[in-house]
């Protein structure tokens, strides 16, 4: 019998990965998330970190960009607090092209003190400074041991970190989750309509038109990742939505945890929503005295809900 072939239209997400190639370096990374696994597959689980904000070039020779806001902090933090949970963490996070390489002749990684009495994390294998991690990170062998951390600088760069992060965690599944924390960019230029060079200020004016880019959380629950324990970050400004627009994607993508926060107050509160419920976490005065981040009450409530000893329950609508 001959075999047919397959007539099935292409999903927008695989045209995404389709016009986009995968960056310089990116099969080295997917490498270092594999050894990273199989090492510590049996002994801790694993949380993958997304951090900082994606940027959209508006020329292939980039000159200009769009770049979504965040400063970092929250993934940055919350990595800490995942590895004093006992996880081993895999965090992804953005670099930005303004800041300085960190070059340095010592094989391996190494921590730093750097600006604002924080440390920085720097690998002379990713060439890269890092993004600031909170003071108070243990030096110990043992916790950096339990870190994996890779950056990206594009949207294109990040979703191909991500895809590949989520695969390669879903075969340690129920042990795994993912903490969705870095702004992504809503919108992109494909690669068939970017300005191959840096565009002329001679002919006016600049008008760009964006394009939608794929919702990315359908595949990665559905597809790359169907029993992972999934955590995304709605990001509002208009405290009306909030709750509405983290339900709607609760709805939509059906994943376990969306968490809520506005822009104005994200360092003091955030709204957990599931299927069942929505909850305030909120610093008392007292903790903010203290000088304690929500980051910390976030991952402490995002690792009892985990719970990978036991394996966490998979949603019913996941299955379906
Ligand atoms: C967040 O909401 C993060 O909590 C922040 C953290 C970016 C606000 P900072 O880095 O701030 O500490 O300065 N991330 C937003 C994730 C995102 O882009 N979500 C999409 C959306 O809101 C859906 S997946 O539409």
């Amino acid at each position: 019998m001959a075999l047919k072939a397959s007539t099935r239209a292409m999903e927008e997400w695989e045209e995404y990965f389709a016009q986009n190639p995968a960056p310089p370096g990116h099969s080295h990374h997917c490498g270092d998330m594999e050894a990273f696994c199989q090492r510590h597959v049996g002994h801790h689980p694993i949380a993958l970190v997304t951090s900082g904000g994606t940027t959209v070039p508006l020329e292939r020779n980039t000159v200009r960009f769009v770049d979504n806001f965040s400063a970092g902090t929250r993934g940055a933090a919350s990595t800490e607090y995942f590895l004093q949970q006992g996880y081993a963490v895999i965090f992804i996070h953005a670099t930005s092209p303004s800041l300085p390489s960190c070059v340095t002749s010592t094989p391996g990684s190494y921590w730093r003190p750097c600006r604002r009495g924080r440390a920085a994390c720097c690998s002379s294998h990713h060439n890269t400074l890092a993004r600031c991690i909170p003071s108070g990170v243990s030096t110990s062998r043992s916790r950096l041991g339990r870190l994996l951390w890779l950056t990206f600088t594009s949207l294109s760069d990040y979703l191909w970190l991500l895809r590949s992060a989520t695969q390669c965690l879903q075969r340690l599944a129920p042990k795994a989750l993912l903490y969705l924390a870095a702004a992504v960019s809503d919108f992109y230029i494909p690669q068939d309509e970017i300005s191959e060079h840096k565009i002329q200020s001679e002919s006016g004016p600049l008008t760009v038109r964006l394009q939608l880019v794929p919702k990315m959380l359908r595949p990665l629950v559905s597809v790359w990742g169907p029993e992972l324990y999934v955590v995304s970050f709605k990001l509002e400004t208009d405290e009306k939505k909030l709750i509405e627009k983290a339900t709607a994607a609760l709805r939509k993508y059906k994943h376990d945890l969306v968490i809520g926060n506005l822009l104005q107050t994200r360092r003091d509160e955030v709204t957990l929503v599931t299927e069942r419920e929505s909850s305030l976490l909120r610093l008392t005065e007292h903790q903010k005295a203290e000088r304690i981040e929500i980051e910390r009450l976030i991952v402490e409530e995002v690792c009892s809900r985990h719970r990978p000893e036991r394996g966490h329950a998979i949603p019913l609508a996941k299955l379906c």
